[in-house]
């Protein structure tokens, strides 16, 4: 196809994706952490680095941070950014890299610890009100790893009494997503380990809490659409966590494992009113362990508009009116048709007509800006997964 309608192109001129801070410092898996020429040394090279994917795409208008990682002068920051042409969004919280928490932090059987946990996140509230975001996400890298070893029931009681004190505290313009992880760290059982979990301890909080799914976070063969769809027909979901996976929690570039997934889920997002919500963020949560950082998360950005372009393709009435009619070839026909239309070229042309470049990945390339990082960055230490 050569031209996109004038609906789908006002829909992806609205578009907007949050990068995550940590994506443009090094990371690795446990074996080793590989270290990449320009690597950001603060948070401020982070953000200036996510600017250069606003910059290419128009479609990445905000950034995550991670607390304590990015910690710094937020005032300074936030005039950083803008002057960036970007802004600041979404806080997240750890509870994952302190000794005090190896037995878990807001379900901790210790008072004392439960509450440096709780503290943390009014931290990160007040993090919120100098930078201006809007939402505090939390994953909990809370369980156990033997049968036995924890009273279940008992830690998702005192969850839920830490959420409570944390929604508390949240501003009346604040919201607080809460994500599920089927396993990892812990490996028998996690204390938030899937959406109905997350769902059950949001929903007692009240209208400001969230769920957020993180799209690597399933078992292998889930419908994770469906979850989509239940979530956006509860007014539960808050904001995914965007990347693909081939075996766990791969955090490798979103649409890269498995497009058709990325296509399902953004039908559904379109389906359910998720898409352009403001009630639904749009978040990248990935590493780039061996590729360029820049690029990687331009590349990500561009497959998340491109399988919304197809999503957008869907022929609506003729889809409801074989699925009415229990025509089953046809539905699945006329799903199809849209996932296998090539968009590529419409989209680099509607690009160029708005005076992006046609092919960010390629204008990327041209500047000269990784060189320049290269160079510019030596000396300091360069931040990771971590620091
Ligand atoms: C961890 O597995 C989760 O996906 C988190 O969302 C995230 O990767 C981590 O908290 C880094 O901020
Ligand atoms: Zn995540
Ligand atoms: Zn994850």
């Amino acid at each position: 196809m050569t031209e996109l309608s004038p609906d789908i192109r006002a829909e992806l001129e609205r578009q907007a994706i949050e990068l995550p801070s940590w994506a443009f410092g090094n990371s690795g898996t446990r074996f080793r952490v590989f270290g990449t020429p320009g690597t950001p040394r603060d948070p401020f090279e982070k953000i200036a680095d996510a600017a250069q994917v606003h910059r290419y795409t128009a479609l990445a208008p905000t950034v995550a941070l991670h607390i304590p990682w990015d910690m710094c002068d937020f005032d300074d920051l936030r005039k950083h950014a803008e002057d960036h042409d970007v802004a600041l969004g979404t806080i997240n919280s750890n509870t994952f890299q302190d000794e005090d928490y190896k037995f878990g932090a807001l379900t901790h059987e210790d008072d004392a610890i439960r509450q440096k946990a709780i503290d943390h996140h009014f931290a990160c509230i007040d993090v919120m009100h100098a930078t201006g975001s809007r939402d505090l996400k939390i994953w909990l890298a809370e369980g156990s790893n033997y049968p036995g070893q924890n009273d279940m029931r008992a830690r998702q009681d005192r969850l839920q009494d830490s959420l409570q004190q944390i929604y508390a505290r949240l501003g009346d313009d604040q919201r607080l997503v809460l994500e599920y992880k089927f396993f990892e760290p812990a490996f028998y059982h996690t204390d938030v380990p899937d959406w109905g979990t997350s769902y059950a301890q949001v929903a007692s909080l009240g209208d400001k809490a969230m769920v957020c799914l993180d799209t690597g976070h399933h078992a292998p063969g889930t419908n994770i659409e469906f979850i989509v769809m239940q979530l956006l027909r509860l007014g539960k979901l808050g904001s995914f966590d965007f990347n693909s996976r081939f075996y766990a929690d791969d955090d490798l570039i979103v649409g890269a494992a498995d497009p058709f997934q990325l296509f399902r889920i953004l039908f559904e997002v379109v389906r359910g009113g998720g898409l352009n919500n403001p009630d639904v963020a749009f978040m990248l949560d990935q590493c780039h362990n061996i590729e360029d950082k820049i690029p990687g998360q331009i590349r990500s950005v561009l497959n998340v508009q491109e399988m919304t372009a197809r999503a957008l393709l869907v022929d609506r009435d003729a889809l409801a009116a074989a699925q009415t009619a229990n025509d089953v070839l046809t539905a699945n026909a006329v799903f199809m048709d849209a996932f296998y239309t090539d968009v590529r070229p419409a989209l680099a042309a509607w690009r160029e007509s708005r005076g992006l470049p046609s092919d960010p990945m390629a204008a990327y390339a041209a500047s000269g800006y990784q060189q320049r990082i290269a160079a510019d960055r030596v000396g300091g230490v360069q931040a990771g997964w971590g620091a």
